[in-house]
């Protein structure tokens, strides 16, 4: 598999991923600061123009949410995905609050163009970004995270995608010793060799 990455982007969740999955790939790292995620060539690899892309046998996928599953149906014995229904649902409600909301306010700091053209607009988006951010800590702090992992004890798709957002707090203007629960969690999460892995090899600092 080959990963198309950015360092300290949503991507290093799949890096992660994988790493907790012990599956081989290589890390390709796509320039943001030349724009290179911009190119035609790159767009023929993710036509949204962003990363994560992981490249498999059969085609080329996208989406955080839809690579993390891949690689835990190709690892099943990492056991990133619980057999329990209920705890499997607990799971995608944070991953899919992740994408369509805590993330997406993230952007908001730096991608207003996306949703506005006028520069005057994309400085009010990016001033929002503490207040909205510190909202999605709430209530991960208070519903999120149930113990050390999203899932308490248990280790999941969830932890690697939320540690990665959690990641961007500071930059985010978010005040994180209101969050005790989610510092013990990036703690916990960067005492694991996945995450390790991923700092050594530059994708994370
Ligand atoms: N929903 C997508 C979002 C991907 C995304 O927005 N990635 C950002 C980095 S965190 C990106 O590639 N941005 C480049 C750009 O907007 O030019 C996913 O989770 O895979």
């Amino acid at each position: 598999m080959q990963l198309y990455y950015a360092p300290n982007t949503i991507s290093v969740a799949t890096a992660i991923t994988l790493e907790e999955a012990a599956l081989h790939y290589e890390a390709i790292r796509v320039d943001f600061a030349a724009g290179e995620q911009t190119t035609a060539a790159y767009r023929q690899i993710n036509p949204k123009g962003r990363v994560p892309a992981l490249v498999v046998e059969g085609g080329i996928l996208t989406e955080t949410g839809a690579l993390l599953e891949f690689i835990a149906a190709k690892a099943p014995e990492a056991g990133l995905v619980p057999d329990d229904p209920l705890l499997a649902a607990r799971m995608r409600e944070v991953m899919y609050y992740l994408a369509s909301t805590m993330h997406v306010n993230h952007a908001h700091k730096m991608r207003g163009h996306r949703w506005a053209d006028r520069k005057s607009s994309w400085k009010d988006m990016a001033a929002k970004v503490p207040q909205t951010m510190t909202a999605s800590c709430k209530y991960i702090e208070a519903n999120g995270l149930r113990g050390p992992f999203v899932l308490g004890e248990r280790f999941s798709l969830a932890d690697p995608y939320l540690y990665v957002v959690c990641s961007w707090l500071e930059g985010d203007g978010v005040d994180v010793s209101a969050f005790p629960k989610i510092v013990a969690f990036r703690d916990a999460m960067e005492a694991r060799a996945s995450v390790r892995a991923v700092r050594a090899a530059g994708m994370l600092g």
